[in-house]
């Protein structure tokens, strides 16, 4: 109100509802929306749901309309995977222990291939998405992220994929927020790209404050966070 009226005062009143509104984001034909494990493991009902896991389907479904390109991503384990607790006599689900390439947190089984619980949630509508990737599929490493496994050497090919086709942007979706989300965000900006994350559609499983350093790692690494209403949908 004070600064409306100093504003008006100051003939400066057209510009006052731009400086306060949010600027919008539109995706372009060099931007990419990346939808990060949006299946059945990851919602009720699954074998490591998420919360709120399957409140991201609505809101995924309604940006990717902005969006020319869209690639997904499944978690796609082995049975016996050397991320789940069962593989490790001894070892419950969230713990960790130390496997040959780092840390390691241990997960109920979840998202083995082929299985009903790792196809893609039922609803999530994306005809026109041209790339599913799968990832986590060797027994003895895990892959958060969508760009490189866990022994943080071994390539996906979806920076190769990208980069051949022109992209230059990303913006990640998915679950959860601070795992697959996050590490994919940040292989992102590793791999030179500019990255943004959708916070309302992601959720996060935050295990011992994992949310808020994955957040503040993302911050320090450069990756955009901003919301579904940031993104400018008209055609
Ligand atoms: C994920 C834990 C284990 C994820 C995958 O998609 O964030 N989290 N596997
Ligand atoms: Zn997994």
């Amino acid at each position: 109100r004070i600064f409306l009226q100093s504003a008006a005062a100051l003939g400066l009143a057209g510009l006052s509802a731009p400086l306060f509104a949010a600027a919008r984001i539109k995706p372009s034909d060099k931007s990419a929306l990346i939808v990060v494990d949006v299946q059945n493991c990851f919602v009720d009902g699954g074998t490591l749901p998420v919360k709120g896991g399957a409140d991201v389907v609505p809101v995924i479904n309604k940006v990717s309309t902005a969006f020319e390109n869209i690639v997904l991503t499944q978690d796609w384990h082995t049975q016996g995977h050397a991320s789940f607790a069962s593989a490790h006599p001894g070892q419950k689900p969230f713990s960790s222990i130390k496997l040959g390439y780092g840390n390691q947190v241990l997960w109920p089984d979840h998202c083995v291939q082929g299985t009903d619980d790792a196809a893609l949630h039922k609803d999530l509508k994306l005809p026109s998405a041209q790339l599913i990737i799968r990832k986590g599929y060797h027994k003895g490493v895990d892959s958060y992220s969508a760009f490189e496994e866990a022994d943080r050497k071994t390539p996906t090919g979806l920076a190769g994929y990208l980069k051949a086709r022109g992209i230059k942007t990303v913006f990640v979706t998915g679950l959860a927020t601070d795992f697959c989300v996050a590490w994919t965000a940040l292989d992102a900006r590793k791999a030179g790209f500019e990255a943004y994350v959708i916070e309302d559609a992601t959720r996060a499983i935050d295990l011992n404050g994992s949310l808020a350093k994955a957040w503040k790692e993302m911050q320090t690494k450069g990756v955009k966070r901003i919301q579904s209403s940031d993104i400018e949908m008209s055609a």
